[in-house]
């Protein structure tokens, strides 16, 4: 990763990326490919890729065998895979108060997965996974996950559509070259949320396909705010703010955001809410200007 980071020049960049996913693929039959793509397309974890994403994270799964009594994960320590079952019974164990270690859950089933709290989060293992039974399992880490959803593109078409996104004009190219390698891709299909009012969040988000739209729950009614398009980004507030979203966005079609954590976009850009600031006027205006319109209405009225 420090290679894609460092490269500057875009075409470089592209093919540090095909080489990170490359020096992951992990041989595999075709008919283990076809079962572990029908398992990854029923995970949550990996509902939002698009399907050639999908295909890349299987090609970096990695075949792990266990023998009964074999601890796969240890609470307290860290890791960043996740796995997916093929085969074997295991018992999740999480330790109580007084440090003893109580069975809560149980994963019997071929394409359940565990570990992804850690993958997502990079946090400490939350549990403690161990064989009841022999068995096999898929594996895939952090950096592979993440690499099939970066946005693989080359940079010059990124950089032209973070080009039309008002609070990023003024960045230096350098800057948006390195914001193009922290950018993963997602999709969402209509009525799908990607933002839940109520909710904590961590990302924001700019339209690159497709529309949504921005409700909010008052009085019991869900009120749509106003409606974003290619080039426009959301999820912003929560993060400047630190409070929970203050609205839901909604996918009304088929839609493609790019995405990114706060602390990536704040490694390259600096401070969120200086950046941002400037944009909120001209925001709130086209607000306020849908509201004396009064296009208020129920959502659900269509
Ligand atoms: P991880 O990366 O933290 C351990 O590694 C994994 O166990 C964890 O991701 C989950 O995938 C899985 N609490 C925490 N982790 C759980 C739990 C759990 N169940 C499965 N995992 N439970 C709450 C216990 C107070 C049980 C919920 C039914």
């Amino acid at each position: 990763r420090r290679l894609i980071r460092e490269a500057n020049n875009s075409d470089v960049q592209g093919d540090a990326e095909k080489f990170v996913l490359a020096d992951h693929k992990q041989e595999k039959t075709d008919e283990q490919f076809s079962k572990i793509e029908e398992w990854v397309s029923t995970n949550f974890l990996f509902h939002h890729m698009t399907p050639k994403q999908k295909k890349d994270a299987v090609s970096c799964m990695e075949k792990v065998d266990v023998v009964a009594e074999e601890y796969v994960i240890k609470q307290g320590e860290m890791g960043d895979k996740f796995y997916i079952i093929e085969s074997g019974k295991y018992d999740v164990l999480v330790r109580d108060d007084e440090g003893v270690m109580q069975s809560v859950f149980g994963y019997e089933h071929p394409g359940e997965g565990f570990g992804e709290l850690s993958l997502m989060y990079g946090k400490p293992r939350a549990a403690t996974i161990k064989a009841e039974t022999d068995g096999a399992l898929w594996a895939i880490n952090r950096i592979a996950f993440r690499a099939c959803m970066m946005k693989r593109n080359s940079h010059t078409d990124l950089i032209q559509i973070l080009k039309k996104v008002e609070i990023l004009k003024p960045l230096t190219i350098p800057q948006m070259q390195r914001l193009c390698d922290l950018f993963a891709e997602e999709t969402y299909e209509s009525g799908d949320f990607i933002v839940k009012q109520g909710e904590e969040g961590e990302n924001v988000y700019i339209v690159e396909e497709g529309t949504c739209v921005c409700t909010k729950v008052e009085d019991n009614k869900e009120v749509e705010m106003m409606r974003l398009g290619p080039n426009d980004y959301f999820g912003e507030r929560a993060l400047m703010y630190d409070e929970v979203r203050a609205a839901n966005v909604v996918a009304t079609e088929h839609v493609k955001v790019l995405t990114m954590s706060r602390a990536a976009f704040e490694e390259v850009v600096g401070s969120l809410e200086d950046i941002l600031g400037k944009d909120q006027t001209r925001r709130e205006n086209k607000l306020n200007k849908i509201n004396r319109a009064s296009t208020y209405r129920n959502f659900h009225d269509g």
